[in-house]
């Protein structure tokens, strides 16, 4: 994936050093778009180790509609775990435990998790539950794919004005919009991202909405075709330069195949056994800390 790599220079490049919300800093432009070939293999990063499951578990939660940590945890998917720990130092509950103790607490305590392990209305409710009026748009979204698929209304937002307060995150991958090829053949997807942390977010993001595409695709009769990931702030945590670089000296190598349980017909259906990765090869895994 040449196109993430050149991104990635184009950032060091010519992106504007900035201080953030965070306060680890960032070197940022405003406005990048990638494009990813779903025909030519699936796009998980080759230049640095990943794994598709926690990746998929999180899609497979977001389409349950679930916003609390406890599904991930009791799959072993860490990925969302520091936002709640860090609300959670602040309430009156907190006894000095560390993250891994948290987490633990998570797993074990059904009563714990309801109370600590919300997120808020994240991205599984404003999908299925826009607002917490009952609309569900992945719903709607299959069904328009299938009886009125040139439609220009292909959309989810994970966006909600009325929402954005109460969620300990506000979606960074906001906006979605699908596309049925005129030989009603082929499905592309566009996501419009306001926030992307290139290093660690983006590549999960590019293999998240790719598999997405490609199981929306099975349950419409279509074939996944593109991926346009059109980016905000498109940004590298200073604390990520260097890994970066590294990753950048990478040559990329062929891309893996995503293969999917022909049987599920319903986008609500799919499992974790029903998504395998074949021929994935990659460079080692790179590591870099999340900034909360
Ligand atoms: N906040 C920040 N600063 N970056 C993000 O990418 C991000 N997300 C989600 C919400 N807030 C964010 C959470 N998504 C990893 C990957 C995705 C995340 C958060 C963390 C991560 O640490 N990945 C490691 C290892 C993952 C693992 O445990 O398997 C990696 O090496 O890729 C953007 O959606």
């Amino acid at each position: 994936m040449k196109q993430y790599l050149d991104m990635c220079e184009y950032i060091l490049e010519n992106g504007e050093d900035r201080d953030d919300r965070t306060g680890t800093g960032t070197r940022s432009v405003f406005g990048y778009q990638t494009r990813y070939n779903l025909l030519d293999g699936f796009p998980l990063m080759t230049t640095k180790k990943l794994f598709l499951r926690p990746i998929a578990e999180e899609l497979l939660w977001f389409l349950k509609g679930d916003t609390n940590i406890k599904y991930l945890v009791d799959r072993n998917v860490r990925i969302w775990n520091e936002w709640p720990y860090e609300n959670y130092t602040k309430s009156d509950d907190y006894q000095g435990e560390t993250l891994e103790e948290f987490v633990e607490k998570i797993k074990e305590s059904d009563e714990f998790a309801a109370k600590h392990g919300e997120l808020g209305p994240v991205y599984g409710k404003q999908w299925r539950d826009f607002n917490g009026e009952g609309i569900d748009q992945v719903q709607r979204l299959i069904d328009g794919l299938k009886n009125n698929p040139f439609s220009r209304r292909h959309i989810i937002s994970a966006w909600n004005p009325a929402q954005v307060d109460k969620m300990a995150l506000p979606p960074c991958h906001a906006f979605l919009q699908f596309y049925v090829s005129a030989d009603k053949k082929y499905l592309s997807c566009q996501l419009y991202q306001r926030s992307a942390d290139v290093f660690l977010g983006v590549p999960f993001n590019i293999a998240s909405y790719a598999l997405m595409t490609a199981m929306i695709a099975q349950v419409c009769g279509y074939e996944a075709k593109e991926f346009v990931h059109t980016l905000g702030d498109a940004h590298i945590y200073k604390d990520h330069f260097d890994v970066v670089r590294t990753q950048m000296e990478r040559e990329p190598l062929p891309l893996s195949k995503l293969v999917l349980n022909k049987d599920v017909t319903s986008i609500f259906d799919f499992t974790i056994d029903d998504i395998k990765l074949e021929d994935y090869q990659s460079h080692g895994k790179l590591v870099g800390k999340v900034s909360v």
